[in-house]
């Protein structure tokens, strides 16, 4: 006997109450803590309202399996109203991460096959390559000059940059000279204003930004002077692009970019390609760049993990002779480790769908329209999902009972992550120079936890420095 939507457990009869509950806890940024916190109140499905916003929660991959089947052809996440509303406020056009429908499913096709297809790596990965590189340079330089054959740093900052070069390398074609010593300071503000733009999110989940504005709050005030300086960046690098391409004489290069492959091709409107290319370059920050943070961080507590990635990276340049395109197809456990990384500490705490038809998981019957979220950061953590969840353990990714429905960091689907070929290209390539020149250490051994700012950063900065050497 299916059980009704009513008898789902939780709190949902009383959104305001909730959201003052949720403040008393400081859910603002404890957001991951309370959902896992809730799985083991309630059990694996709950139901909650917290201010108006109302989801339905699950946390088993057989029920993401079922959750997956009813996205619908167009699958739609939670709507975050501060992204929209800025948009509605500066009337600027939606790209492929906010849009819905039809008009999603069009843009989303066409990007597709400049963003997210295979054959796209063979012209990322020459771009990623010096990248790379280069980052390593610096870093021999950095070394070089402490005196002290190590380098000791936050390197989060370093980490923005080299993402920040990477995406931009790959949408432009372009360098934007982040890995030199002397860098421009619009970058710099750019990458200020997207960690600002995320941290003054999360409250608008919450509370309606039409109201945070009609009573000029603080939060979104700061929150339109982020995406003020998203986009005035973004429109410089488009611009200049754009400029160059009408000058240019026929003569065709290697390999011009997405930007510029998008424009030539010619099927989406200017305007729709400049707010798509826009948030491509916001999301292909912090992104990364934690992941790769986390990642140095568990490596740097596990020396003889460390040990046997760094032999298989050896292992895999001999094969392949040095293509680096090869070279990613024999790296099995450094796929494992960014898997390992994005289970223990995922960008994004949940996966949501608005469901298009109505379904039965945990024997509860959940209606059609209704927001059903996999609590992923809560899935990577339970016992009862992955064998001893608390160790760091790449290796358990080479096991195929570990894949199903388990490896999800970049969601899911027609509506996964347009930038997962280029997060993870140019993730495994920062890996595998990092291993083939450097031995990775921690200075204190403290446990770092994880703080929500729309998506999960390291608590406190400086809790976080690495030494390499
Ligand atoms: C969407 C994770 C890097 C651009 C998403 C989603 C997740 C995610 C979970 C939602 C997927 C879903 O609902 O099924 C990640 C992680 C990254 C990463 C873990 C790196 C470690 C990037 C990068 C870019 C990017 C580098 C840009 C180059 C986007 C865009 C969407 C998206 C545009 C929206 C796609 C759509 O709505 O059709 N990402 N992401 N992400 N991501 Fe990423
Ligand atoms: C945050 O409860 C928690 O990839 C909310 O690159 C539900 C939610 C909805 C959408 C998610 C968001 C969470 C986390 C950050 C995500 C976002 C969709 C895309 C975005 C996962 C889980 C991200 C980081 C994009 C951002 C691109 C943007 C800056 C232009």
């Amino acid at each position: 006997i299916v059980r009704p939507f009513s008898e789902i457990p939780g709190l949902w009869k009383n959104g305001v109450v909730n959201l003052y509950n949720f403040w008393k806890l400081d859910g603002f940024r404890n957001l991951h803590r309370i959902m896992q916190q809730n799985f083991n109140t309630f059990g694996p499905i709950y139901r909650e309202k917290i201010g108006y916003y109302e989801s339905v929660n699950i946390i088993k991959p057989e029920d993401a399996a079922i959750l997956f089947k009813a996205e619908g052809h167009y699958p739609k996440r939670l709507k975050v109203e501060a992204w929209t509303s800025y948009r509605d406020y500066r009337n600027r056009k939606y790209g492929v991460l906010l849009k819905n429908g039809e008009d999603w499913r069009t843009s989303r096709v066409i990007l597709n096959k400049e963003v997210i297809s295979l054959k796209m790596l063979e012209n990322f990965v020459p771009q990623l390559d010096d990248v790379g590189q280069d980052f390593v340079a610096r870093v021999h330089k950095k070394i070089k000059r402490s005196g002290q054959n190590k380098w000791t740093t936050d390197l989060s900052q370093e980490l923005f940059k080299y993402a920040l070069e990477s995406v931009s390398s790959v949408l432009y074609g372009e360098r934007l000279g982040l890995m030199l010593d002397y860098i421009d300071p619009d970058a710099q503000r750019f990458i200020d204003c997207i960690t600002l733009m995320f941290k003054t999110t999360s409250p608008m989940l919450y509370i309606p930004p039409a109201l945070l504005r009609q009573v000029g709050a603080k939060v979104w005030r700061d929150h339109v002077e982020a995406w003020d300086g998203i986009f005035n960046q973004a429109d410089r690098c488009i611009q200049n692009i754009y400029r160059q391409l009408r000058q240019e004489t026929g003569t065709s290069k290697e390999y011009p970019g997405v930007l510029a492959s998008l424009l030539l091709l010619d099927k989406l409107s200017i305007e729709d390609i400049k707010a798509s290319v826009t948030e491509l370059m916001a999301g292909g920050v912090d992104t990364t760049s934690i992941t790769l943070l986390w990642t140095l961080y568990e490596l740097a507590r596990h020396p003889n993990l460390q040990e046997e990635l760094r032999a298989e990276v050896a292992a895999a340049r001999a094969a392949s002779q040095g293509d680096m395109l090869d070279m990613l197809k024999r790296i099995p456990l450094v796929k494992g480790a960014l898997k390992e990384t994005l289970r223990l500490h995922p960008v994004a705490v949940s996966l949501q769908r608005y469901i298009s038809k109505d379904i039965i998981i945990q024997n509860y019957h959940i209606p059609a329209g209704t927001l059903v979220q996999l609590g992923l950061y809560a899935m990577g953590r339970d016992p009862k999902v992955f064998f001893r969840p608390e160790q760091y353990q790449p290796s358990r990714w080479l096991r195929t009972e570990t894949q199903y429905f388990r490896s999800l960091g970049f969601g899911f689907g027609p509506r996964q992550c347009l930038g997962r070929r280029i997060a993870e290209t140019e993730m495994q390539i920062f890996l595998i120079h990092m291993l083939e020149n450097f031995r990775i250490e921690k200075q204190r051994n403290v446990d770092v936890q994880s703080t929500f700012e729309l998506i999960l950063l390291p608590e406190k900065p400086g809790s976080d420095r690495v030494t390499i050497m």
